[in-house]
């Protein structure tokens, strides 16, 4: 009776595993995110994603989802701005050439904070 209870043990031990090792499976594959590469979507007052990690000289598409106006604007040495990007509107900026972390704001809402890491 025992030797019967450890064997079943054992068996839903290996069926929850092999549960685990199947659900890593399907997280590992592509869907990190349905946000496109090299975009950055601004919705309800935030950049998402927080840090966006591009090549040097990128092309960053900026998709605004939100009623406002809002922008993307380097507050570091090195600039780069998008100007007003209008509600439900797209435009795009190119990244620096030079490898780096760089700090951006929306200048209409300085709360609104994100980084761009070119690498
Ligand atoms: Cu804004």
């Amino acid at each position: 009776m025992s030797r019967r209870r450890r064997a079943f043990l054992l068996v839903t031990v290996l069926i929850v595993l092999t549960g685990w090792w199947l659900l890593a499976g399907c997280g590992a594959t592509p869907a990190t995110g349905s946000v496109s590469p090299n975009t950055i979507v601004i919705k309800n007052f935030a950049f998402q994603p927080g840090t966006l990690t591009v090549p040097p000289g990128a092309t960053v598409t900026v998709h605004n989802e939100d009623a406002a106006t809002h922008t993307v604007t380097a507050t570091g040495a090195t600039a780069f701005d998008t100007g007003d990007v209008a509600a439900n509107a797209t435009t795009t900026f190119t990244a620096p050439t030079k490898s780096g972390t760089y700090p951006y704001i929306c200048s209409i809402h300085n709360y609104m904070q994100g980084t761009l890491v070119v690498h």
